[in-house]
């Protein structure tokens, strides 16, 4: 038996949905998720191509994350099998990079596809991930506090006002610590 529905089933797992442009960071979420912490790990990721789920337990919980890979190619096909991506899903992240604002426009329309083509959010948990917000992160002309601003004002643009969301700034790197050597 293997219903993703089943929670008193020992073979309960929780589905979780990665969803975002191209080269946003997704895969190396979900890496963290499973526990891997080697920095090299991520840097050696390719895109991923179309879904890719992988199971895994972690913190007493077995989890199923579809990962969607972001490439535009693939975009249509998602759409197109919605049902199928929803069905079982508890959470929904959107992962949008920040250090990628000539991409905003892009991303936010993704997002708007998606949202359209979703309708229902029902019982699924949805979260939206600013990612890459390292803890070290330099502003300059094309990336500033203000510019991160206007990008969570065209997000609230575009979610129904009567969803329920949380919006989150994340990064990889964000319990990596330094201390300068005296
Ligand atoms: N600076 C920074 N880079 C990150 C962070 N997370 C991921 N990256 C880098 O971003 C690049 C893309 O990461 P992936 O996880 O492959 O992105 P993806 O969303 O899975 O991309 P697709 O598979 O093409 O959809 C890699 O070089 C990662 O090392 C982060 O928090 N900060
Ligand atoms: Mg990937």
């Amino acid at each position: 038996m293997n219903n993703p529905n089943d929670i008193g089933s020992s073979e309960y797992s929780k589905k979780i949905l990665l969803i975002g442009l191209d080269n946003g960071g997704k895969t190396s979420i979900l890496k963290c998720l499973k526990g891997i912490k080697g920095l090299s790990a991520f840097n050696s990721l390719n895109p991923t191509r179309g879904l890719e789920i992988e199971r895994f337990e972690a913190l007493e919980s077995k989890y199923a994350i579809w990962d969607l890979g972001g490439q535009e190619a693939y975009h249509d096909e998602y759409i197109n099998d919605i049902e199928n991506l929803l069905r079982g899903t508890k959470k929904i992240i959107y992962v949008f990079d920040v250090q990628d604002a000539k991409r905003y426009d892009l991303a936010i329309n993704y997002l708007k596809k998606m949202m359209k083509a979703i309708k229902d959010l029902n019982d699924i948990d949805f979260s939206i991930f600013l990612h890459k917000y390292d803890p070290d992160l330099e502003f300059n002309q094309e990336l500033n506090e203000s510019i991160i601003e206007g990008l969570i004002e065209k997000i609230k643009g575009v979610i129904p006002p009567n969803l329920i969301y949380s919006l989150h700034k994340t990064s990889i790197y964000a319990t990596f610590e330094k201390s300068t050597i005296p």
